[in-house]
């Protein structure tokens, strides 16, 4: 009777312990958003089931290695057991109702995760290798329906968005650790468009990253995330939501960053993943079928709009989307041309 009491103290005590070292929050990231606290709230419950059934077990065989162990002078094994049917019974009804228990949790966990609040506002989020890219509906003061593109995630902190994500080529995954909820985005177009909702409920910045390796760049394919109050993210919608009013050189360059082509092409000379555009401009270019082009505004917009045209050495075609034809504006392609031909003076 005695040592059951003492097994029991050392469980709880260690219980105790390794339960609240788990807990401690030290060991998950920051918590960010209302789906963060109904996930943790699980989290902390296994940790406590596992403190638990660890300090059982852990206790109890170094209680027997201590205590029980052969004294001096004793002689002969311990005594020979064989079955107990109602010790079987019990640690086969006992699991089996935690398991049980923890699926009907897990899925009301889940459940109110990914409850759905009528008032939750969109954001369509383009993940491309290698890059974020971020598109609100927006009503413009004047009535007029328009589209902000960012290359940054900016939303209102206690309002729930509901996150469509697209991928232009291949499976991406959306993850902010502070956020917990993570989801796999698929290609195939708006029938494989996925959704995730999520409640920012702290200020500050975070980031995005891609949780699915995805070729060269996967990375480096992280997007800054802006969690703001209601008013300032109105108004930065509504500054975004007006014509980039820069020179040309520096809308191109918002743009070549917003669309994503600095994921893969550098201002800097190094070559990475595609070509520098330091010096590109006005300089002969060596294509893939043995040929040479003065890269001249000609060749940079072929290049951009067609870009398997014309391959430059030592790339392979393909690897850059074929679609920026259709996402960015004639206006919008000029003003890149414009940011390229500026990095050659
Ligand atoms: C996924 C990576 C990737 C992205 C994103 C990307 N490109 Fe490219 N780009 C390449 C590769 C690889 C090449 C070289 C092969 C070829 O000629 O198509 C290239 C070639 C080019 C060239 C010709 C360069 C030269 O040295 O002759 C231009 C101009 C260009 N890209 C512009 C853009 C612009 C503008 C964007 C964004 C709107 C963009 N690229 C986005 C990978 C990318
Ligand atoms: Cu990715």
């Amino acid at each position: 009777m005695i040592h059951l009491l003492i097994v029991g103290v050392l469980v709880v005590i260690s219980t105790l312990g390794i339960g609240l070292l788990l807990t401690g929050g030290w060991i998950l990231p920051q918590q960010a958003s209302q789906q963060a606290i109904t996930v943790d709230w699980l989290f902390d419950l296994h940790f406590w089931f596992i403190a638990f059934f660890v300090s059982l077990i852990c206790v109890i065989i170094l209680y027997s290695l201590i205590v029980f162990r052969r004294k001096k002078g004793e002689k002969g094994d311990g005594v020979y057991m064989e079955g107990n049917q109602r010790l079987e019974i019990a640690w086969t009804i006992i699991p089996i109702g935690i398991v049980l228990w923890m699926a009907v949790i897990g899925g009301q966990t889940l459940a109110d995760v990914e409850r759905r609040d009528p008032d939750a506002i969109t954001v369509d989020v383009v993940a491309a290798q290698w890059s974020w890219r971020f598109e609100y509906e927006v009503t413009t003061a004047e009535g007029v329906a328009t589209k902000v593109v960012s290359d940054t995630l900016v939303l209102p902190r206690n309002q729930q968005v509901l996150l469509r994500l697209h991928s232009q080529d291949v499976i991406h995954s959306f993850f902010v650790p502070e956020f917990r909820v993570k989801q796999d985005i698929l290609p195939g177009g708006e029938k494989y468009v996925r959704e995730l909702r999520v409640t920012p409920n702290t200020n500050g910045n975070f980031s995005l990253m891609c949780a699915e390796i995805c070729g060269q760049g996967h990375t480096t394919m992280v997007a800054q995330v802006q969690v703001v109050d209601g008013s300032e993210f109105e108004s930065w919608l509504n500054e975004q939501a007006a014509e980039c009013n820069l020179s040309d050189t520096e809308c191109g360059q918002r743009w070549a960053q917003t669309f994503g082509c600095l994921g893969c092409h550098t201002t800097d000379g190094t070559t990475v993943i595609a070509p520098t555009w330091l010096g590109l401009f006005g300089h002969n270019v060596e294509l893939a079928d043995g040929s040479t082009v003065v890269a001249d505004t000609n060749y940079l917009r072929t290049s951009i709009i067609d870009p398997n045209a014309q391959i430059v050495a030592g790339f392979n075609p393909g690897v850059m989307p074929q679609n920026f034809d259709e996402i960015l504006s004639a206006e919008q392609i000029d003003q890149i041309v414009a940011f390229i031909e500026s990095l050659s003076n």
